[in-house]
């Protein structure tokens, strides 16, 4: 029997575990990126490990979240990150080069290799045919000193392409069809793997959208084959030597398939609040729109902007709509700005941004109170846009053009005919902004705003839990941990940024967990969806969170979670939730054995005699990992140079 894609990359990076049983298995990782928000935490976790020196083939560190300096604070972190690169031996992607995602693709990303970032669209480099995966910062720091990454065995699932995609149809809406059809959970422990026909009709910038979008199915990682799409886009990038030809065995075996006609797809949106509240543009269209804004990590590429900028020629924008426009990387902008297309989309009203991520975190352009705002991006969770009580649809550059030229969503097929753009032969090339690994003997710059990583502390063997917070189904990190231009710059600061932890669905939250010194929430399915921001487990754990009770958990947090030694448990009977509310104490007795024992066990709320059965579903690794207080706490690196892994004693 053959290998599918997926198989031969794991197999070629396999550390330790059984592909074919067993719950977990351990990976080489070739290169890792970090970003802002979510690096500080990482390099200084890699500096608490002792180690001089990256060991990957190659680490990048990005500046793209935190670039709006209303005070001190983003800039600090960008300092502080550009010491840690130079003297750790990361590259550095300065401030202005572009979303992570976007140059990652451009610059770094190589097929048959494999990449751990600190940010949970680091699968859009799977549009190369690298096996990319996000993660919490702490296990990026642990890939980046050459130790493993670890993560549930996945499935995988084999999305089959048949036809082409028809006129003003784009990969954003193959995407959002399969969100639709699978949904925000669809994807869990699963590794979406794309072949058949149609796929050779996708250029890599396309495959990219599509594959920077399984995050939001849940999905470990997304990946389509390297193929002569890939050869013409390493080209056009001057990396031709980076190209080797992979895809799956003819007669390979899948966990499972699901089918997909290009040719029977319609421009789509994904309604608010949730990525796969999918729907035909059609069905929507006429509803008034004040915000359009095209850009973030999923559509920025030149490709997509140029669309854009061909549909909006000679043309104005909707006098009420405001357009505002981020491309994903300098190499896109400067490109944009080298053929005139900028030019047309300035005269068409549109207001351009940094390439950045700007309004897909909230960094800036928060739409007006009640705002219906259509934007190219991945993510629509309630709030996120900065606006609370805003709409926010999901949508291709196709559809958003249209909406900011009619003021209406408006399916763009009713404009006429579609806009035809060629791939260029060559990308415009300047690594300038991109700093090479520096001395190592760089002294690291500490800004106030970078204050000390806080340990966690050893999980008692006997607990009494207050719960705090009843949450339901597909509870986000956003929610968790919000984000926006007010909270992201103390993303450095655990101390401050975990005053804000649940603050939009309870205000008091931060107050009343510290005050019971030690916690727990319970939640319903999906609990963590969303982001990799290990602040979301981080904070939590130093405002006394020692438990989350949930009917299941979203890969990237509950790893989060054990990293930072706050027990997962799942119910035995998932209706065991409705018996537990805010307030109540959760008793646990002899927990140590308790974890480090497979079967269910007892947990009594104290206004019941009746306990509740839960489970934890840890590996022997997390089970020590939690006795010892998370991973950080007890960790001791040992470098192995012959197989340049380190364990985690
Ligand atoms: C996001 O899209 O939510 C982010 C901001 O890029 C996060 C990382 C973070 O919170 O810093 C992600 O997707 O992992
Ligand atoms: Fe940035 Fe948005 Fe992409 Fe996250 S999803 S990396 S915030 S552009």
């Amino acid at each position: 029997m053959g290998q599918n894609l997926t198989q031969k990359i794991l197999a070629a990076h396999l550390v330790s575990g059984d592909l074919n049983q067993g719950s977990e298995i351990a990976l080489r990782i070739d290169q890792t990126l970090t970003q802002d928000a979510t690096g500080t935490m990482a390099y200084l976790q890699f500096e608490a490990m002792n180690l001089a020196r990256v060991r990957t083939e190659c680490s990048v560190s990005y500046i793209d979240h935190n670039t709006l300096q209303t005070g001190f604070e983003n800039a600090d972190d960008h300092a502080f990150l550009q010491s840690a690169a130079a003297r750790f031996g990361t590259y550095f992607s300065r401030p202005g080069n572009g979303i992570c995602h976007q140059v990652h693709l451009e610059r770094f990303a190589q097929p048959g290799k494999t990449l751990l970032g600190s940010d949970s669209h680091t699968p859009t480099a799977g549009g190369m045919g690298m096996l990319a995966m996000g993660a919490g910062g702490l296990d990026v720091a642990v890939a980046m000193g050459g130790g493993a990454f670890y993560l549930p065995n996945p499935k995988v699932l084999r999305v089959w392409l048949v036809g082409q995609l028809s006129e003003w149809v784009s990969a954003k809406d193959i995407i959002l069809e399969i969100l639709r059809r699978l949904t925000v959970k669809g994807g869990v422990g699963k590794i979406i793997e794309y072949a058949g026909p149609g796929v050779k009709t996708l250029t890599v910038p396309e495959r990219a959208t599509i594959t920077n979008m399984g995050a939001e199915l849940g999905a470990s990682s997304s990946i389509f084959p390297s193929d002569e799409q890939t050869l013409r886009f390493l080209e056009a990038q001057g990396r031709a030597d980076d190209w080797v030809a992979l895809s799956a065995d003819e007669d390979a075996s899948y966990d499972e398939t699901l089918e997909l006609d290009l040719s029977g797809l319609v421009p789509m949106v994904a309604q608010p609040h949730s990525p796969d509240n999918v729907v035909p543009v059609s069905e929507r269209a006429g509803l008034p729109v004040n915000q359009v804004a095209i850009g973030s990590c999923t559509n920025s590429s030149y490709q997509d902007l140029m669309r854009v900028s061909q549909i909006l020629k000679g043309k104005h924008v909707h006098p009420n709509v405001s357009l505002v426009i981020s491309p994903g990387s300098r190499q896109v902008l400067s490109m944009l700005a080298a053929d005139g297309a900028l030019t047309d989309l300035l005269d068409s009203g549109a207001r351009l941004l940094e390439s950045t991520c700007g309004p897909c975190i909230g960094m800036g352009q928060s739409p007006v109170s009640q705002a219906v705002s259509v934007r190219t991006f991945n993510r629509n969770f309630l709030g996120r846009s900065g606006t609370q009580d805003a709409s926010v649809f999901l949508a291709s550059p196709e559809v958003a053009a249209a909406c900011a030229l009619t003021g209406f969503i408006t399916d763009p097929r009713t404009l006429g005919l579609p806009p035809v753009i060629e791939f260029p032969q060559q990308f415009r090339i300047d690594d300038s902004m991109i700093i090479p690994p520096g001395d190592p003997d760089t002294p690291i710059r500490r800004g106030p705003n970078i204050q000390p990583l806080p340990l966690a502390p050893k999980l008692d063997n006997e607990l009494s839990l207050p719960v705090v917070l009843k949450l339901g189904d597909n509870v986000t990190t956003d929610d968790i941990m919000p984000a926006g231009s007010k909270i992201l710059p103390l993303r450095s600061n655990i101390p401050a940024i975990a005053e804000f932890v649940f603050h939009k669905l309870d205000p008091q939250f931060a107050a009343k967990a510290k005050g019971f010194k030690q916690s727990a929430i319970i939640a319903g399915h999906n609990y963590g969806q969303g982001s990799s921001r290990e602040h979301a487990a981080l904070a939590p754990m130093y405002l006394g969170l020692r438990v989350v009770l949930a009917q299941s958990f979203a890969r990237i947090h509950r790893a989060n979670l054990i990293n930072f030694g706050i027990l997962p448990l799942t119910f035995v009977h998932e209706e065991d939730l409705a018996r537990l509310q805010p307030g109540m104490v959760l008793k646990l007795t002899d927990l140590h054995q308790a974890i480090q024992s497979s079967e269910p066990f007892a947990l009594v709320p104290d206004n019941s005699s009746t306990p509740i059965l839960v489970k934890h579903d840890l590996t022997e690794r997390q089970a020590k990992i939690l006795l010892a207080g998370g991973l950080l706490n007890e960790t001791k690196i040992s470098a192995n140079s012959a197989s340049n892994t380190t364990s985690v004693i």
